[in-house]
């Protein structure tokens, strides 16, 4: 019998018979990212369903000298949940999908707070909070996929977090299970409770480096009472601000704050969504207020008085309006003829204008086609570089020159998505040697055999 083999019959016994996938055909949707960028192979996708069979698979994985890719939704766009092509190592290679890890505790109303299981979905989280007058704080167009597991380890920000920050600060306790199988739990609802290092934080965008996220327990908040979306088309992303500047002086609290390009609308209306505004415009902004009295009639006010091209408002949800903004990734994705490269960058607010400018004219500076689409969270200087078309032998060279853009106007190489393994040759962009050894130390400390996710964020 080979070492494999032992784990795999190791493994059957710890996890309900049928959830221990090693068949090509029904591994495949947990070898390639969504991207399709990344496709690897694996001896098998595990699938357990409690916190105690996670502990005794990473034991088993632990004894068997194996590797372990730790998967949520599989929505994430840097290629860190699935294992590499090629096996480099004879190791055993698992998946450990938290598909089946779906429980949401019952809400705390008093606490507004909410226990769930790794598996949960941000949609279902939500939902579960809805039902008690609450909300999640963190929402993203990938919402009836993603899961908690997966959005606390990379730390991800969406469409919120203007106005609740991003995932580490909704994060109260955690649980997860630790290179050696012991399981680490930290709950408490409480607000204040500094006894040493913040281990939940620090699990928070490791991007399943440091161990297997198995329960989180979520801050909730009081849903917005109204709600008004308006779509602007403008002709600089200053406008932008100066809207976002006069509704917050108006008395509206800005939900959430997008941007858009005429490319990228094209796209989504190609795909089947209706044009939000007819006017056309170097830049559409989406912006979500919410606030007591006559919203409509204030935001109205606004756009009235600013110089925009055109826009429309609607009460929220607006499903509709938001769909010309979410729909984008789905769009691009179909219109390339090669894999998307997804650049998820940062700037400072003020360098916006001119970083945009130049992220927007990249392709004039390599000579082959490729087209740009660039959207994102404009309130977070946070901008979506999408590059379609690219031949596979000039993504390193365009993916440099994005994030030589980035770095040169105080940027970040990654403002939501984490590192993976498609940025990995950047990360001293972002950080310095002595940062990246203090990190490196970390991961020895918790991880001391690479166990888990081996490659991601490192190399
Ligand atoms: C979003 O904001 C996601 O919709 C995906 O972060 C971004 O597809 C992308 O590049
Ligand atoms: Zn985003």
């Amino acid at each position: 019998m080979t070492g494999s083999d032992a784990l795999l019959t190791t493994l059957r016994s710890v996890v309900t018979d049928g959830h221990v996938l090693t068949d090509h055909d029904a591994m495949a949707g947990y070898l390639t990212d969504w991207t399709g960028r990344w496709t690897g192979s694996a001896d098998a996708v595990v699938r357990p369903r409690t916190t105690d069979e996670v502990a005794a698979i990473v034991s088993a994985c632990a004894d068997a000298g194996a590797t372990l890719w730790l998967q949520g939704g599989n929505t994430g766009l840097v290629g860190g949940s699935v294992p590499p092509a090629a096996a480099d190592n004879p190791a055993p290679r698992v998946v450990l999908s938290t598909s089946r890890m779906v429980d949401i505790d019952e809400v705390d109303t008093v606490g507004r707070c909410v226990g769930v299981q790794a598996g949960a979905t941000i949609d279902q989280i939500d939902r579960a909070a809805g039902e008690c007058g609450l909300a999640f704080p963190v929402d993203l167009a990938s919402r009836e996929s993603a899961t908690a597991g997966g959005v606390v380890a990379t730390n991800a920000g969406g469409v919120r977090m203007i106005r609740h920050g991003n995932t580490r600060r909704q994060v109260l306790g955690i649980e997860a299970v630790l290179a050696d199988g012991r399981v680490l739990r930290r709950w408490t609802s409480l607000v204040k409770d500094n006894v040493g290092y913040d281990l939940p934080g620090l699990l928070a965008g490791s991007e399943g480096t440091l161990a297997v996220i198995t329960r989180v327990l979520f801050r909730l908040v009081a849903s917005p009472a109204e709600t008004v979306v308006t779509v602007a088309a403008v002709r600089h992303v200053e406008d932008i601000f100066t809207l976002l500047d006069t509704m917050a002086e108006r008395g509206l609290t800005v939900e959430a704050a997008e941007i858009m390009t005429e490319a990228g609308l094209d796209l989504v209306h190609d795909h089947g969504v209706r044009r939000p505004v007819a006017a056309t415009a170097p830049f559409y902004t989406l912006i979500e207020v919410s606030g007591t009295g006559d919203i409509e009639e204030v935001v109205v006010g606004v756009l009235d008085e600013a110089d925009v091209v055109d826009g429309v408002l609607e009460p929220g949800p607006a499903r509709d309006l938001w769909a010309s903004r979410e729909q984008h990734t789905e769009a691009i994705s179909r219109s390339s003829v090669t894999p998307v490269v997804k650049l998820d960058v940062s700037v400072p607010i003020r360098a916006l204008p001119e970083a945009l400018a130049e992220l927007g004219a990249v392709a004039d500076l390599v000579d082959h086609p490729c087209r740009p689409i660039l959207f994102g969270h404009v309130g977070d200087g946070n901008i979506h570089v999408n590059l379609l078309d690219v031949p596979e032998d000039r993504v390193e060279e365009l993916t440099g020159r994005v994030f030589g853009i980035v770095a040169a106007n105080g940027g970040s190489i990654s403002a939501e998505h984490g590192i993976g393994r498609a940025k990995v040759p950047w990360t001293g962009l972002g950080r310095s040697e002595v940062d990246l050894a203090a990190m490196r130390a970390i991961k020895a400390a918790l991880d001391p055999d690479g166990r888990f996710n081996p490659g991601v964020i490192f190399g």
